[in-house]
């Protein structure tokens, strides 16, 4: 029998967390909504709609939020840059979350929550002619109040950033901390070598230091190798690879599959 779908709201990611569950997702590098919608429909919790090193401009957003909301995953917002109209521009889109690369101190971290919430929590800029106040069709206080249930991820991604660990996982209105293992790598002084038993040790670690901060854990993957550790050490959120990867090494498995099958008969 098939399992129903999670309804993958912010609400329901926190519950999940809060069961102990863990949920999935994978980057977007092009601006084509067809793969945020079948990330979604495949099964995926969230899509992460890369715009720190993928194509899409603010307009492409739109349709990207719009699309994975439609196959039913979380649409979260990787911004660019620790900007607060970047923050802003992803949430007025009506993304569910933002995650917002090379966060490294407690002022960086109070910078996102700032941006990323209203009053009283936050400065965020305010219209309710956007997409995720329905273009003024949602009654004002309500979208408001509405608007303060995202989910806020900040990238712990470098040595700066291990050291400050602890205080980044205790500023309020912050809600994932995600260890991006490549940047990590680089400032570790092994660069690329995200197997290597230096960085299990240190994203591990550091799991397990942050987790009773009462922070949820997330990280990045491109193969399932320590999955099932990184899970064990707390971590619940995961990014597993991207759009032209998965594609890419579909078709590399295909291409090598198919010459394999031909091969007999020729
Ligand atoms: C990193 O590994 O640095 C990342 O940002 C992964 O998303
Ligand atoms: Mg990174």
């Amino acid at each position: 029998m098939e399992m129903p779908k999670p309804d993958n709201t912010p609400r329901d990611f926190r519950q999940r967390f809060a069961d102990g569950e863990c949920v999935f997702g994978t980057f977007l590098k092009t601006t084509d909504p067809a793969f945020a919608e079948t990330a979604a429909l495949a099964g995926l919790d969230f899509v992460i709609i890369d715009t720190e090193h993928g194509l899409a401009s603010p307009a492409d957003l739109h349709n990207l939020v719009r699309a994975a909301q439609a196959g039913g995953a979380l649409p979260v917002v990787r911004v660019a840059a620790n900007r607060p109209e970047l923050i802003q521009t992803a949430l007025d889109a009506a993304a569910g979350g933002v995650q917002v690369p090379g966060v490294s101190s407690v002022a960086d971290a109070r910078a996102v929550a700032r941006a990323a919430y209203f009053s009283p929590k936050g400065q965020r800029g305010v219209c309710r002619y956007v997409r995720a106040a329905r273009y003024s069709a949602t009654p004002a206080q309500d979208y408001f109040a509405a608007a303060q249930d995202v989910l806020t991820i900040v990238h712990i991604e470098g040595k700066e950033a291990l050291e400050a660990a602890d205080e980044i996982a205790a500023v309020e209105g912050i809600d994932i901390c995600f260890i991006g293992p490549w940047d990590l790598s680089q400032s570790l002084g092994i660069p690329g070598e995200v197997g290597h038993p230096k960085m299990l040790e240190a994203i591990s670690g550091l799991a397990r230091r942050l987790r009773p901060k009462g922070k949820i854990l997330g990280t990045f993957l491109d193969d399932t190798g320590n999955l099932a550790a990184f899970a064990e050490a707390g971590i619940q959120y995961f990014g597993y690879g991207t759009d032209v990867g998965l594609f890419h090494d579909a078709c590399a498995n295909l291409a090598a599959d198919l010459r394999k099958t031909a091969a007999p008969n020729r």
